[in-house]
């Protein structure tokens, strides 16, 4: 029987909460499926572990991580510790330095989910943003000079490579080409932003020649928004920067429902490392600590681990059944308007496994 070594790092905030539910899934999944094993191994970096050491996870960590078959993330984030710390020393760090370039967010309606959008059925909304991950508005360069005075300068530099933009976009229409309606929609700034973004455009068409059977069109960030909102149908797998398609991915959970369903994958298609799955919130500093959290994000993120590894049945029979939870309205968390708690909806997922 195969056995997959998966790394957890469930991190701060409900990302301690969600994380090991989703374990408990994967635990469930296996002992139904009869074929595979997981052997897990937890690392508690994060926020409590920079307390105590002053770094978010040791400098030997992408050693540890190096061998397995894939990671599930749970979220870096602490109220007591500034944000571009608990992002740079921790998540980044895993994907940046594992070379994870495609970040990818499926989005659609879940049966039993009351979406925002009145007049779209969830024929209407089925996307995936494929987010650029490695380079571009985080690529972490840039400075400030005469901090704190009246003539204080900063930057973010946003650092975009031929290659970067190349593979990003390869990856983004063979996405595209593998889908049933083999669309894929360009997102860029290149009205204002006319050096990198003006690139982005002239990549996006020496690379649409090797795929003639997209279709494929173009679109600026801000119309972008607007026609999610107001025509979803015409989407369908999008690609953008990595600071756009962040933006771009929260819309799109939040016109899916809930930012509490929506799961992605940090992946190097090349796998020359492992890929790390997560659900595209963050700590929830609000609801965290009370059980109030929504798993499925993290389980539709082990949807996604599952079909990276090669066990596509397994991750059919996995959202299947999210989908018949999701659809009974008595199981879903205060996000989804309900009163169910994790545990709730861990037990159920668990249950119709079994
Ligand atoms: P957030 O995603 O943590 O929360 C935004 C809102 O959505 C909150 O009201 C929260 O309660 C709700 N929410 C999020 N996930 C939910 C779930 N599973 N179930 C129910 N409700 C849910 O975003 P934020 O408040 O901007 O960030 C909080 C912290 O998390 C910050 O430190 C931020 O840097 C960090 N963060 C980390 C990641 C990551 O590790 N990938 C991603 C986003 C934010
Ligand atoms: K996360
Ligand atoms: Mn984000």
């Amino acid at each position: 029987m195969k056995t997959y070594r998966i790394a957890t790092i469930p991190g701060d905030g409900i990302g301690k909460e969600v994380i090991p539910a989703g374990q408990q899934v994967m635990q469930a999944l296996a002992q139904a499926c009869g074929t595979f094993a997981f052997e897990f191994e937890n690392f508690g970096w994060g926020g409590d572990y920079y307390r105590e050491h002053g770094v978010m996870m040791p400098a030997d960590g992408l050693d540890a991580l190096r061998g397995k078959d894939a990671i599930l993330f749970g979220s870096a984030g602490d109220p007591d510790i500034p944000d571009h710390i608990t992002l740079w020393g921790l998540r980044l760090k895993i994907c940046q330095g594992f070379d994870q370039y495609a970040n990818v967010r499926p989005t659609r309606i879940l049966p039993g989910i009351d979406a925002p959008l009145k007049r779209c059925t969830p024929q209407d909304l089925d996307w995936v943003i494929v987010r650029e991950n490695s380079e571009g508005e985080y690529s972490g360069v840039g400075g400030r000079v005469h901090q704190g005075h009246s003539i204080e300068a900063a930057t973010d530099v946003s650092i975009m490579t031929r290659a970067g933009v190349e593979r990003i976009l390869r990856y983004a229409f063979k996405l595209a080409q593998s889908r049933p309606r083999k669309m894929l929609t360009v997102v860029t700034k290149s009205n204002a932003q006319r050096h990198a973004m003006v690139m982005w455009d002239e990549i996006a068409v020496q690379v649409s020649k090797e795929f003639p059977d997209v279709k494929w069109d173009k679109e600026l960030v801000d119309a972008a928004t607007a026609r999610m909102v107001n025509r979803p149908a015409t989407l369908d797998t999008l690609v953008a920067t990595n600071l756009h398609a962040d933006i771009l991915s929260d819309l799109a959970a939040a016109l899916a429902g809930s930012l509490g369903i929506a799961p992605t994958g940090n992946i190097d298609p090349e796998r020359r490392y492992p890929s790390m799955f997560e659900p595209i919130h963050g700590s929830a500093f609000d609801i965290m600590g009370k059980g109030l959290a929504n798993p499925v994000g993290t389980f539709w993120s082990v949807v996604m681990l599952l079909e990276h590894i090669g066990e596509p049945a397994a991750a059919q029979r996995l959202m299947a059944v999210i989908e018949s939870v999701t659809a009974n309205p008595a199981l879903h968390t205060g996000d989804l308007g309900g009163k169910a708690l994790t545990g709730d909806v861990t037990q159920a997922v668990c249950k119709a496994l079994a």
